[in-house]
């Protein structure tokens, strides 16, 4: 893959912003056996936040995170040594799906202490009518630990977790106040695109309100050079490694390093 723009202009954007957008990330071979994958995930009936960690498992995904260049695209952009795998996930969303997924940050939800991206992987086109998502501009460099949140299985905000700890700050009414933020989204992503963020990127993904182009996204989150293990609590507890200890690098048992600079 050729980046484009050329990597020194993606890295500059991904600093700033906390975002870039990637053109033409996936060759048409796993573009289809991407696509195929997630048909059969999804066949399987649970919906959009419920497919997780399926690279845990033999099959196409696992082949993709494993196999294909995308560890060594994720060190480029952070300018990483080594890439190693969180987890992925599906984010399939239907037509006629009203729910906007509510603004928030990833790093909250998981066991990591650092920089960590994910790669937003476009399955089908996406734009607003059927899904973009959305992003603060330049929010990850905020230094705001934003509170995690439980939703609904659409992405709809329910309520606060971890109430006491305070280390986190209730979010800021992003929606309510959208004119005082700098809020972007791209206007096309093509198959085979994606969008690369930082996990403390404030982030949200439009509703679908076609009545026929269904959304399919694949995610997958890494870690980068800096990140350590921070075991917390019961919200990042679906990813503990009893085998990492408290501040070790982020890579190993689990968490396996997809790509190590010669
Ligand atoms: O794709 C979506 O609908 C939401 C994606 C998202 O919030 C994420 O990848 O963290």
């Amino acid at each position: 893959m050729t980046l484009t723009p050329d990597l020194n202009t993606v890295q500059d954007i991904y600093a700033r912003d906390g975002v870039v957008l990637l053109k033409g990330v996936l060759s048409q071979d796993w573009l289809a056996k991407l696509r195929q994958a997630v048909d059969d995930e999804t066949a399987k009936g649970d919906r959009y936040f419920a497919y997780k960690n399926m690279r845990e498992h033999p099959g196409v995904f696992q082949d993709y995170c494993l196999t294909s260049d995308i560890g060594q695209r994720v060190a480029e952009v952070a300018g990483s040594p080594w890439t190693s795998l969180i987890y992925d996930q599906i984010f399939a969303k239907e037509p006629g799906t009203k729910t906007q997924t509510g603004w928030h940050t990833d790093q909250p939800y998981w066991p990591v202490a650092g920089p960590i991206m994910t790669m937003w992987i476009a399955l089908d086109p996406v734009d607003p009518d059927n899904g973009a998502l959305e992003f603060v501009r330049g929010s990850h460099a905020w230094g705001a630990k934003y509170r995690p949140f439980k939703t609904d299985q659409l992405g709809a905000f329910l309520h606060y977790l971890e109430e006491g700890n305070p280390d986190y700050v209730d979010m800021p009414d992003f929606e309510a106040n959208r004119s005082d933020y700098d809020i972007f989204h791209y206007p096309l992503m093509e198959p085979g695109d994606a969008l690369a963020f930082d996990g403390m990127t404030v982030h949200s993904a439009m509703g679908n309100r076609t009545s026929t182009r269904l959304r399919r996204g694949y995610a997958i989150r890494f870690a980068v050079e800096g990140a350590t293990y921070e075991p917390r609590d019961a919200v990042t507890e679906w990813l503990h490694d009893d085998s990492l200890r408290p501040g070790d690098a982020f890579a190993g048992g689990r968490f396996p390093m997809i790509y190590k600079a010669a």
